[in-house]
């Protein structure tokens, strides 16, 4: 039986596929926004699972929700119908004001019943040809791993390989709304934007961008379809990253914390005219919609609003953006972000985002960095000050100081 860290390290490098580079602590508990290792090491999670867990870690209304629904009913298909559907839809519509919503499991499937939507709305409401739609895209996205996805991304190293990949997307940079309003033609039938990109580096796009790109989509008859698997539910300050301009998409594609990581749930989210296009046997999934994903969709949610989440994100992610903008250390380039989601950029002389993650988890803190040069600070949102404090002390020795050359020495 493995029992030291290394032990688990062996045994998963030995028998698992090796498409990741993880840092070597072993988890095995969580609660809050703390985590143990194997050794009972305890640390800070900064990253939240790539806020999957906002909630924070097992939390204990989400746990007995999961606990409740798999022991009493766990899966139905969508053959036959289950009591817990309904009940998540409502939620989602009350908290959303989207019509309907469409239920699958991981972020990238979302996406994809996003684009096919997309497409289908494309040929049967506006009129484009056969074939002939486009969608939208942007440098640096990060939707996804579905062949169709990454064939579209701009990431060299999610796509080579991979290929042959679907045609119907065009790439345009981020940010830029010239380039959105010369690429829009009447074959577009969607724009699928992050509006903040998270994999791409925690890059804020300039303030009035996605309210230019949802008049250009108003005019041009394209749909505004919103990724905010990884912005949405309270990371920014605001339930969704979306309400910062004071604009509402066509589709909203929610994921991650939509469980608060207890389960793979994700939605598609619209109003009738697009989900509309859906008719019985075009769509679906053996799992999408299962009465555990239901219960723990519409716990979790209850649990970012019951316990204020949005509002601590907003309040602590403004503290931490202040203490973080006075750190005086020649290794950062720029600190940028909203609400409790923070991205450290260093300067190439520091050497990569990398080595002070490993230094940041010998002095308790799981980061992971994002790109090669930015440190991403994403804790679960149940952080309070005290904790916040500790960890930005940490942050702030470790960028700082002799900490990086101690842990790398
Ligand atoms: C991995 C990245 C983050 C997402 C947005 C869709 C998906 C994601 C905006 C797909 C997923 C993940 C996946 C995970 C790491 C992570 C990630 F670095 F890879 F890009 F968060 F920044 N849209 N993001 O962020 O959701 O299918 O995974 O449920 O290792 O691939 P999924």
């Amino acid at each position: 039986m493995p029992t030291t860290t290394a032990d688990y390290v062996e045994l998963e490098d030995r028998y698992g596929a090796h498409n990741y580079h993880p840092l070597d602590v072993v988890i095995n508990r969580g609660e809050g926004v703390w985590v143990w290792d194997v050794e009972g090491r305890k640390y800070m999670d900064c990253l939240a699972a790539y806020s999957a867990v906002n909630q924070g870690h097992c939390h204990p209304k989400i746990v007995q929700a999961l606990i409740d629904q798999s022991s009493k009913m766990a899966l139905t298909s969508r053959a036959f119908r289950n009591d817990q559907l309904g009940l998540f839809y409502q939620k989602l519509t009350e908290l959303t004001g989207f019509s309907r919503t469409l239920p699958m499991n991981t972020g990238a499937e979302a996406v994809e019943t996003a684009i096919k939507a997309a497409r289908k709305w494309a040929y049967t409401v506006k009129g484009v040809g056969y074939n002939q739609a486009e969608i939208l895209v942007f440098s640096q996205n990060f939707h996804g791993r579905t062949t169709t996805i990454v064939g579209f991304s701009s990431e060299e190293q999610y796509r080579r390989g991979f290929g042959p990949f679907a045609p119907g997307f065009t790439l345009l940079p981020y940010g830029d709304i010239e380039a959105v309003a010369s690429a829009m033609n009447p074959n577009v039938a969607a724009v699928l934007i992050e509006p903040i990109q998270g994999e791409g580096g925690i890059i804020v796009p300039p303030q009035g961008y996605l309210a230019q790109i949802a008049d250009l989509c108003k005019e041009h008859r394209a749909l505004l379809m919103m990724d905010e698997i990884q912005s949405g539910l309270g990371r920014t300050g605001k339930m969704f990253a979306y309400e910062y301009e004071d604009i509402r998409p066509d589709v909203l594609i929610l994921g991650k914390a939509l469980s608060g990581g207890l389960y793979p749930v994700s939605v598609m989210l619209a109003d009738d005219e697009v989900m509309d296009v859906f008719q019985p046997g075009d769509h679906g999934s053996t799992y999408g919609g299962n009465p555990v994903a239901a219960a723990v969709g519409r716990a979790a949610l209850d649990v970012i609003v019951d316990e204020g989440l949005i509002e601590n994100s907003a309040v602590q992610g403004e503290y931490l953006m202040e203490r973080l903008a006075g750190v005086d250390s020649e290794m950062v380039k720029e600190v940028r972000g909203r609400g409790l989601w923070v991205g450290i950029e260093l300067h190439p002389e520091a050497g990569g985002a990398r080595r002070y993650c490993e230094a940041l988890q010998k002095a308790g803190l799981l980061c992971k960095e994002t790109h090669e040069h930015v440190i991403r600070i994403a804790p679960p949102l149940v952080i309070n000050r005290e904790e916040l404090d500790w960890a930005i002390d940490n942050l702030i020795g470790v960028l700082t100081g002799d900490r990086v050359l101690q842990a790398t020495s």
